[in-house]
């Protein structure tokens, strides 16, 4: 497979192949433990990925057999947050889980090896997962001083029940595939020598259906569970929807003719 690299970043990479955007967490010496740089170029790279028409499906993963993502690096967690190249302590990451539950196309993790900390949670706030059997899973928060009540513990409660959810951040166990497969944190488990391969399986067969349809999907399940915040990103694309509708045409065109708009040629569905 011909990835195409689109970026050169200092912590990441991002490639497409085939309407297929892949970012890979690149910090294999940390286990892909991300600082705040990471965090940067990772939220710009789904932004290029929402903006391009190319793309209808984006893979999340991390460099090598060890490790998806290990959470914050530890190395530079100081006083509020993880300290950056200004010395300016940052939580970023909460806003790239916001980008990847709002970008309106399915979003892949391939988790290759270790997700634990808020590197699980980035694999959470993913629409699916895709996991090698050598994957571990687990929050670690409450061990090393941390914790997430937000997407990384209220949509995880979503996704394997309250009881699971508690056990999962009060014990701060670690959890093998099988068992994440088990308690619906994973869609499925294959070896690792296959896993891009079935990762990909299940992207081309999401490219095969209507890219509207995949959103709308999205945003419903989204708002059901996210509020206000929720409901706005789902009317939005009504509100585009509407926009590509001759009744919606014909008011601006009205606006623009200065004659009053004529809606009544347009259905009254029951
Ligand atoms: O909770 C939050 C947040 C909450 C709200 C808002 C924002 C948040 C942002 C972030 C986070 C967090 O992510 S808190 C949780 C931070 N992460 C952890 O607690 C996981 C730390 N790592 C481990 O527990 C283990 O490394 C491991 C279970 C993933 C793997 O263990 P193993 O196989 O024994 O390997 P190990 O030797 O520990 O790690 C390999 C190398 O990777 C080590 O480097 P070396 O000693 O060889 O030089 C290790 O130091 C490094 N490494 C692993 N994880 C991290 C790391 N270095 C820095 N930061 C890490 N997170």
């Amino acid at each position: 497979r011909n990835w195409i690299s689109e970026k050169e970043y200092q912590d990441i990479r991002l490639e497409t192949w085939e309407g297929i955007a892949k970012i890979t967490i690149n910090r294999p010496r940390v286990y892909n433990a991300f600082r705040p740089q990471t965090v940067k170029e990772l939220i710009e790279a789904f932004d290029i990925c929402r903006e391009r028409q190319d793309v209808g499906v984006v893979v999340l993963t991390g460099e090598g057999d060890k490790a998806f993502c290990s959470g914050g690096d530890q190395n530079v967690k100081g006083h509020g947050g993880y300290i950056d190249e200004d010395g300016v302590p940052r939580l970023n990451v909460l806003d790239l889980h916001k980008r990847i539950r709002s970008l309106p196309k399915p979003v892949v993790a391939m988790v290759n090896g270790y997700a634990i900390g808020g590197g699980h949670v980035l694999h959470v706030v993913c629409d699916l997962t895709i996991a090698s059997e050598n994957a571990i899973f687990g929050q670690s928060g409450p061990k090393v001083g941390s914790f997430d009540a937000g997407f990384g513990s209220s949509y995880l409660a979503r996704h394997v029940g309250q009881k699971k959810a508690r056990e999962i951040w009060f014990l701060c166990k670690q959890y093998s595939a099988v068992e994440a497969e088990k308690m619906g944190l994973v869609n499925k488990v294959v070896p690792l020598d296959i896993l891009e391969e079935e990762t990909i399986e299940w992207c081309k067969i999401i490219l095969q259906r209507s890219p509207m349809a995949l959103r709308m999907i999205k945003r419903g399940l989204n708002a059901e569970l996210d509020g206000q915040a929720g409901i706005m990103e789902l009317a939005g694309d009504a509100t585009l929807m509407f926009y590509l509708m001759e009744e919606a045409q014909e008011g601006r065109n009205a606006f623009l003719e200065k004659r009053d708009p004529d809606f009544k040629k347009f259905p009254k569905f029951p």
